[in-house]
């Protein structure tokens, strides 16, 4: 599936039914009283999550939303029917601004959550309504109120317990195909995902969902590589998991320098909880346990290891994520 974590947008609601001008007529009855019914209410606008979606693609093959109006009143004090409601579906974790981004107009982060962003037009009054004592036959009658009508931004945040970040090559994908029922791009070659993907893994009755992003570079929070526009997406995240590919050389410097890439792009990704996963080891002659002492040396975290190859440390890395997806801290 194609990704887009931003759209703009036009949307608006109906306008309401104009109320009815109309008197009785009955047989024998010379002058019927008022019977004009009231306008129907406009549809809204109503945005609500839908949790079986992860991009705002859709919004690339439309992008104008308008609700019905509502029907005008009719004689023999009938209200017009409503205009029916216009119900946008979009993915939890969107965000929605006013046209200009100045304004966060809702964020939704919940399954099946609801908002009206564009309230119907009031129903108009019927000439019922201005029956008096001193007009009996009333002409009066009220229009029904305006449309609402503007332009959003949405923009998209994946909603994802781990985010997995490192170098590009370094096995994120393979690894999420593995564990998960994901079927990422993987290739011998940098920037082979080039939007994020998320993959769900269970175990028990729980699952947790991981989100695979784009290799970061040196130099992507100024835009180098694919940058790092798609880290908005691990803002959420509990959890960063980072890969890193321990039959290269430098495997400490790679740790560092996507370390500065997440410090540098700010909103305290560098203060999330990390787990460092040292991965391809079925590549290693030697043992894998004297880099892994060096990276905790410097970095005070034990670092896991695993092949998506042979398999190797699959399991420990599930429970490992399971047990501190669930700690609450
Ligand atoms: N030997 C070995 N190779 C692996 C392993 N995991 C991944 N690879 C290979 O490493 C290459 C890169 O794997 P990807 O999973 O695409 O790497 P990535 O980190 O997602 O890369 P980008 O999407 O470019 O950031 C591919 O050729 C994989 O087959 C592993 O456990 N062992
Ligand atoms: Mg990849």
């Amino acid at each position: 599936m194609k990704f887009l974590d931003q759209a703009k947008i036009y949307i608006a609601s109906g306008k309401g039914g104009k109320g009815c001008v109309s008197f009785r007529r009955e047989k024998y009855i010379e002058y019927g009283g008022p019977n004009g019914g009231n306008g129907g209410k406009g549809g809204d606008i109503i945005f609500i999550t839908e949790p079986n979606l992860n991009t705002l693609i859709d919004f690339r093959y439309q992008q104008h939303f308008k609700a019905k109006k509502g029907e005008d009143g009719k004689g023999k004090n009938k209200t017009g029917a409503g205009g029916k409601d216009l119900v946008i579906k979009v993915p939890p974790g969107t965000e929605i601004y006013n046209d200009d981004k100045s304004v966060i107009l809702a964020d939704l982060t919940k399954k099946n959550q609801k908002i009206i962003l564009a309230k119907g037009g009031k129903g108009g009054m019927g000439n019922t309504n201005f029956k008096s004592s001193t007009n009996q036959a009333p002409r009066r009658f009220t229009f029904g109120g305006e449309i609402e009508e503007k332009y959003l931004w949405l923009s998209l945040k994946l909603f994802a317990d781990v985010g997995i970040v490192g170098k590009p090559n370094a096995g994120k994908s393979t690894l999420l195909s593995k564990v998960s029922a994901a079927t990422p791009k993987v290739a011998n070659y940098p920037f082979t995902t080039l939007h994020p993907i998320l993959g769900v893994i269970n175990q028990f009755e729980e699952e947790i969902v991981l989100a695979d992003i784009p290799g970061l570079i040196e130099g992507a929070h100024e835009g180098k590589g694919l940058g790092d526009q798609f880290l908005a997406h691990i803002e959420r995240c509990k959890i960063i998991l980072h890969v890193l590919d321990s039959s290269e050389k430098n495997v400490l410097e790679n740790y560092k320098s996507i370390r500065e890439e997440l410090k540098k792009y700010g909103k305290n990704l560098n203060q999330k909880k990390e787990i460092i996963a040292l991965s391809k080891i079925d590549l290693i002659d030697g043992d894998i346990n004297n880099l892994s002492k060096i990276i905790e040396k410097e970095t005070n975290i034990e670092p896991i290891h695993f092949s998506s190859f042979s398999k190797d440390g699959l399991e420990e890395l599930k429970s490992l994520l399971f047990k501190e997806c669930n700690k609450d801290d």
